[in-house]
Formats: C-alpha cells, structure tokens, sequence
C-alpha cells in the first residue's frame, strides 16, 4: 500500500527521550510524530538536523502569564509575548494559572483566563488552578467538576496576603485532590513569620530590595514544607511543592521521600544561577529585578539543588516565569518610584531562558545526563499534569514538538529575548547552546535567528489524570 508522504521529515538527528538517545529520521504528518526509523522517504518538506541532539519541546509546567493582578501591578507577558518568548527558548507547551480572587466564582476565574489566552497563543497551553477561596461551593461542585473536565491540577499558597489559606483549608482541598484525583501543588513558606520579620525590617528602615531575602530566610520555608508535609500525610495524598531554594527544604522532602512518602518536587533557573545577592549588596534599587519568592539562596545552595536534580529528588523543572518590568508603574517600581520591599511585585522572568540554561549549564556542563534534562523539562512535567505522551515525548503518535539544539557561545541580552519584560536576571551570562530550531506541531516557530508566528493557533488542552498519584483502585468485585 502506497502511504501519502510526510509533510515533514526531521533527518540526522540524535534524538533523545527521557531513558534513550539514539540516531533516527523523524517523519511528521498532521502535526504528529507518525515514523521513527532510518532512511525515511521524502517528506514535503525536510529539515537536516545535521546530527544534532533534537529533544523534545520543553513543557513549563509552572508560568504566570496575564494573571489578574491586584493594581497597580500588572504583567508584562500575555499569550501573544509569552508563548512567542516560549517557543524562542524551545518550550512548546505552557501550564500557567487560572487564578481565583477572593469572592469569586473558580469556574468565572477559568471563564476569564480562557478569554485572556482564547486568539493570541502560539503554543498549545493547558491551566492550573489556583484556589484562594474554597467555600463549600467550590469544594463541592465547582473544583471536582473542573477537575473532571481537564483542569487537573491546582496551586494551593501558604503565603501571600490575598491568596493563602489556613491548614484548615488546605486539609480541605487535599482532600478533594484525594477524592477527585487531582494534583495539588504547594507554594511552602510560612506567612506569619514572613510578616513579622517583615515589620521588624520596617521598623528598623531595612526596606531596600535586598531584604526581601531577609524576611524569607530557608527556615520559613523549611516550616510551611515540613507542614505542607503533614497535611500531606494526614489526608494520605500525593503533594508537589514548588519551586523549592535551598537546603533546608530539600531536606525536608528527602526526610518524607525515605519515609516512603509520595512528596514531589520542582525547582527553578532563579535557584541555579543567582544568589540573595543579586537583590543588593547595598541598598541599590536594582535589586527588585531579582525580587521573587522563595528568594535565590547562596552558592552552597546552589548545589545542593543541582545535586537534588540530578539523583532524582527534582521531578520538574520549571521557570516560575512571573513578568514584571523593572522601569514601570505596573512593574517593579508600583506607581512610579522606588518603594520598600514589601511592595514590589514578587517575580523573575524566565519562560525563554529556562531551558538554555539547564541545557548549557546542566547537560554541557557535565551535572546531569541529557537524558535527565528531557525528564525535567518535558516528559516529567506533560506526565505529571495529564499531557503525556501527547506531550513531553518523541514516540509515534506524540505532538511534533521539537527543538534540535546548537552548541555555541552566546553573551545573553535581553535585546535578544523575546518576551515583553524590560530586562533579564541572567544578562551577560555565558551560555553554550540554545533552540537552533523549535516546530510546534511539526511547524517551524523559531528558526534559530527570527521568530514565525502562529498565533492563535495555540490550543487548549484539556488534562488527564496526574501521573503522580497512586494508579486507581480496581473496581470491587461484583460491582
Ligand atoms: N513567587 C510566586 O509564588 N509566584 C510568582 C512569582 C514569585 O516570585
Ligand atoms: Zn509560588
Ligand atoms: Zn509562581
């Protein structure tokens, strides 16, 4: 039987999955993977990899984009910026939040979220939930019938002013992630004592950026995490704590992980590549560039994470990408000016950086196996949020999402980036690699120099059972 040619054959490439890596031609029909194998025939069109590692397109499973925000802060990345910026780093799918307010209905929350993405992203996206308010509304009917309808996954914040909840609460939602099968992801650092030393830098006129880290020293996240952990074990329910910093929490999950536990993991560039100090060694503003929560540790810390990524303890990694401009009203300098720390909106950007970092840094710097990279950056995070395989992998029947890499030296400038923020953390940084090529559903979108868009043409994508969770129980005999 004669078979219709591919419209895309990728050839000479060394491909790399999660557990393999190996020489293959990769043929594309109607956006999928279809063959897998040597001397493919011609397709419509042909990209010559040239023997170079093809991943893979990254899934940022943690990304703030256009969330409603409390004025006068606002975001400086929509679905048009963010998934442009994306797919220029090599990430081609996107979870970010659809985040309730106080005294609004979750199911508005996601009304308006699909409403904000709906026309304007490049890349396919799916949405986590974040939950600030659960009345027995939303915990009875709302969240379990989102959950049944692919939002499977959600945020629950054990700080920030309008949007924490009590461990009452939290036990709450725990149970309906148990219940309904969800994933619940919790961002661990404890609020009182985060208010208190906060006050306590007031008083005393400590307000320039830099002690920011001050008031979230590790132990207040080492608290809400060993909490986070008991809540965890009381309901008897998997928990994924993101974007952990440093020692004091990593110890924490490696304590409850030998206990048997089923406590994941993520961290974050920010927790890598920069230190405390790059919120200030002095009282200099600049600092507020590098204002995000948990704060960046010390260079001990550093390796203890890259240790965590390595041997395993890291299920995802992710950029927690939160876009703030540091020149603006809306941004890092609310209304205008220079303002204590307590008010400058918490977040780095970091949606296009996040995998040339790991890749250069990680996979070309000899810290974790290339394999390891593809886990972390796509094929754990599509598992873990129900995207898997059609994300995260290359296999037959998986989305043609694929980044064929290029070593080189590169000077990062964020007149290079391609998101809306006015600035990078990482500029001047040394990097070894980065996206020669990204397709999106077997289309070219970066092509190393100029960005192709496809806007609109980002779908939504409705998740699966969190791969994280115990599997389902068999049904009962008889029944
Ligand atoms: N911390 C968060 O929890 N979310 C967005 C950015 C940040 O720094
Ligand atoms: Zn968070
Ligand atoms: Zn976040």
């Amino acid at each position: 039987m004669m078979r219709e040619p591919f419209d895309v054959v990728v050839r000479n490439a060394l491909v790399a999955t999660a557990c393999d890596t190996f020489h293959a031609d990769i043929g594309i029909r109607k956006g999928r993977i279809v063959q897998l194998g040597s001397d493919l025939p011609a397709g419509h069109s042909e990209i010559d990899a040239q023997g170079r590692v093809v991943t893979p397109g990254g899934v940022d499973a943690h990304c703030h984009l256009d969330q409603p925000m409390q004025a006068p802060a606002c975001m400086a990345d929509n679905f048009d910026s963010g998934t442009r910026s994306a797919a220029c780093g090599g990430t081609t799918t996107v979870i970010p939040f659809a985040a309730q307010q106080k005294g609004q209905s979750l199911r508005a929350a996601v009304e308006d979220y699909h409403q904000r993405a709906e026309g304007r992203a490049h890349v396919d996206y799916a949405f986590h939930l974040i939950v600030s308010d659960p009345t027995p509304q939303v915990l009875e009917n709302e969240l379990p019938e989102l959950i049944r309808q692919g939002y499977t996954s959600f945020k629950i914040y054990m700080t920030y002013d309008d949007l924490k909840l009590n461990d009452g609460q939290i036990l709450d939602l725990l149970e309906i992630a148990k219940r309904h099968d969800a994933m619940a992801m919790i961002h661990a650092e404890n609020a009182d004592c985060i208010e208190w030393l906060t006050r306590r830098l007031e008083a005393s006129g400590r307000t320039a950026p830099r002690y920011h880290a001050h008031a979230r020293p590790m132990l207040v996240e080492r608290e809400a995490t060993h909490r986070a952990i008991a809540l965890s074990e009381l309901v008897d329910v998997p928990i994924l704590i993101v974007h952990v910093s440093g020692r004091d929490a990593v110890e924490q999950i490696r304590n409850a992980r030998a206990l048997g536990m089923k406590i994941f993991a993520e961290t974050c560039p920010q927790y890598l590549f920069l230190t405390a100090d790059d919120l200030g060694i002095d009282d200099s503003y600049l600092g507020a560039r590098c204002v995000c929560s948990p704060p960046p540790r010390d260079k001990s810390n550093q390796k203890v994470i890259w240790d965590g990524l390595a041997d395993g303890l890291f299920t995802v990694f992710s950029s927690d990408h939160a876009p703030f401009r540091f020149n603006a009203p809306e941004g890092k300098k609310p209304g205008g000016g220079e303002v204590a720390f307590r008010h400058i909106p918490n977040g780095i950007p970091g949606l296009e950086t996040r995998m040339p970092l790991l890749y250069s840094e990680g996979v070309l710097g000899g810290k974790i196996t290339l394999n390891r990279f593809v886990e972390l950056t796509a094929t754990n995070p599509a598992k873990a949020y129900g995207i898997h395989p059609r994300k995260g992998s290359i296999a037959i029947g998986s989305d043609a999402d694929l980044v064929i890499w290029e070593e080189r030296d590169i000077s990062l400038t964020n007149a290079s980036l391609h998101h809306a923020v006015d600035y990078t953390p990482y500029e001047g940084m040394r990097l070894r690699a980065w996206p020669r090529l990204t397709l999106v559903n077997g289309e070219i979108i970066w092509d190393g120099e100029r960005f192709h868009p496809r806007q609109g043409q980002g779908r939504f994508l409705h998740c699966g059972r969190p791969s994280l969770l115990p599997p389902p129980l068999p049904p009962f005999p008889g029944s």
